[in-house]
C-alpha cells in the first residue's frame, strides 16, 4: 500500500521547522525489513457504505476552502449544544467564542500564564459536555505536563476544576484531542510521552496512561475527580488502568467519531516513516492494541506484531514531504454532496486535503498551510484549521 523508503533526512528537516504534531524525532531504522503484513480495509466496516442522499441533486464538483475566521494558532474547534457559536482553542492558551465567525474580545478561558509553548505544547484540545454545561480543555503546563481541566459555563468565575494530570517525561507526543463519544463519555488522547521509539514502552504498558486513548465519565465521584465506566475494557483488572480505551498509540493527536455511524477514527502520528489512520468500527468496543512501538504503520519497528494487534486501515509514507498526519472527520454535512462518509484528513507538512473512503485515499486538490486540526459544526460541515491563523470551511467548488 505504501512506499517504504525511510525519509530520515526529510523528517529531520521538518522536525526542525517548529512542528506541532510529533513528527519524526528519532533515527531511522536503516535497512529494516518491513513486516509482510498488509493493512486491508475493514471489510465489515459501515464506513464502506456510502449512504445515498435523500435528494436527487448531483454531487458537487469538488471541494474548495473558504476562509471564515482569523484567530491565533488554532489547535482545535468545538460546538456547544443550543449555541450557534464556534469555540476555538488557540495554542497560546485562549479559548475563543466566535459569533458569526468573529471572535469575541474576551476569551472564554485564559490559561496563557500557565503554559509551555514548545512545538507540540500549549492549549491542544477542547470539548463540551453533551448538555453544554461544561467545557474541558487539554494543555501542557509550565513543566510540560498535561492538564485536563473542567470549566463550568454556567459559573464562569469559578476556577477551573482539575480533572486529570499526567506527568510528561519529554516535551513531544502529548496527544491533546478531547471528544465526547456517542455514549456521552469523554475520550482523551495521550501520546507515548515522547522522545523516540517510545523508550519506556509506555504505549504497550497497560499500567500507565501514556500512549493511550482514555474513556472516562468526567463528573466527580466523592473525592474522585472522575469516574471510570464499568464497561471500560480494562476496568477493575489488576495492574491495568481502568481509564484505558485504546493502546499501542504513539501520538493520537486527533481522533473523532462518525456522527452517523459512530465509527471511531484515530489518526496516529508516525515517527520517521509511516503516518497511520486507525479505525474502530461501530459500535466501537475499545481495548484494541494499535501496535506502536512494535510496529510503525505496518512496518516492524521494535518487535513482532502483538497478538490481536490492529493494523491501520490506511497509512502513507513520508515520501514527497509528508511528516505528520492531522486527523479530521467523516463527512456528514449537507453542502458537499457526494462526499458523504468520506474521512477528511491532511498531512501537516504535505498540506494537501485528503479524503479516505473504502480504504483508499484521494487527493482532493486543496492546499492548506500547516493544517493543525479539523473541526465540525452542528450541521456536520467540516473546517480545516491552519496553525498560521486561518479557519477554513470546506465548501463546494
Ligand atoms: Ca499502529
Amino acid at each position: 500500500m505504501t512506499q517504504r523508503r525511510a525519509a530520515v533526512a526529510v523528517a529531520f528537516a521538518f522536525a526542525s521547522a517548529g512542528l506541532l504534531l510529533g513528527a519524526a524525532c528519532t533515527r531511522g531504522r536503516g535497512s529494516d525489513t518491513a513486516s509482510s503484513t498488509t493493512s486491508p480495509p475493514p471489510s465489515t466496516s459501515t464506513t464502506a457504505t456510502v449512504p445515498t442522499t435523500t435528494t436527487a441533486a448531483p454531487p458537487v464538483r469538488g471541494v474548495k476552502l473558504t476562509e471564515v475566521a482569523a484567530v491565533t494558532q488554532p489547535t482545535a474547534m468545538a460546538v456547544r449544544a443550543d449555541d450557534p457559536a464556534l469555540y476555538v482553542a488557540e495554542k497560546t492558551g485562549f479559548v475563543r467564542r466566535l459569533v458569526g465567525f468573529k471572535p469575541e474580545p474576551r476569551p472564554v478561558i485564559d490559561v496563557s500564564a500557565n503554559l509551555t509553548l514548545g512545538s507540540e505544547q500549549g492549549l491542544l484540545g477542547l470539548a463540551f459536555s453533551p448538555d453544554g454545561r461544561f467545557l474541558y480543555i487539554d494543555y501542557t503546563d509550565r513543566n510540560g505536563d498535561t492538564h485536563i481541566d473542567e470549566h463550568d459555563m454556567t459559573a464562569p468565575a469559578t476556577p477551573l476544576r482539575r480533572l486529570l494530570f499526567v506527568d510528561q517525561p519529554y516535551a513531544n507526543h502529548n496527544g491533546g484531542q478531547l471528544a465526547f463519544g456517542p455514549d456521552g463519555l469523554l475520550y482523551i488522547a495521550l501520546g507515548d510521552g515522547g522522545s523516540g521509539n517510545d523508550p519506556h514502552n509506555n504505549a504497550q504498558n497497560l499500567g500507565v496512561l501514556l500512549g493511550k486513548i482514555l474513556r472516562i465519565d468526567p463528573r466527580p465521584d466523592g473525592n474522585l475527580p472522575y469516574r471510570i465506566p464499568a464497561d471500560n475494557p480494562f476496568a477493575g483488572q489488576a495492574g491495568k488502568r481502568g481509564e484505558i480505551w485504546a493502546y499501542g498509540l504513539r501520538n493520537p493527536w486527533r481522533f473523532s467519531f462518525d456522527r452517523t455511524t459512530n465509527d471511531m477514527w484515530i489518526a496516529d502520528v508516525g515517527q520517521g516513516a509511516e503516518e497511520e489512520i486507525d479505525l474502530d468500527p461501530a459500535p466501537p468496543d475499545g481495548g484494541h492494541n494499535y501496535e506502536w512501538p512494535l510496529q510503525e504503520g505496518t512496518q516492524r519497528l521494535k518487535g513482532d506484531r502483538p497478538a490481536g494487534g490492529v493494523p491501520p486501515v490506511y497509512e502513507y509514507s513520508h515520501d514527497g514531504g509528508n511528516c505528520s498526519v492531522t486527523g479530521g472527520y467523516a463527512y456528514r454535512g449537507k453542502a458537499l454532496r457526494g462526499f458523504e462518509g468520506m474521512y477528511f484528513f491532511a498531512d501537516y507538512c504535505g498540506g494537501k486535503l485528503m479524503g479516505l473512503r473504502n480504504g483508499k485515499a484521494e487527493d482532493l486538490h486543496v492546499d492548506i498551510a500547516s493544517p493543525a486540526s479539523f473541526g465540525q459544526d452542528a450541521d456536520g460541515e467540516v473546517y480545516a484549521l491552519s496553525l498560521k491563523g486561518s479557519i477554513y470551511r470546506l465548501d463546494p467548488k
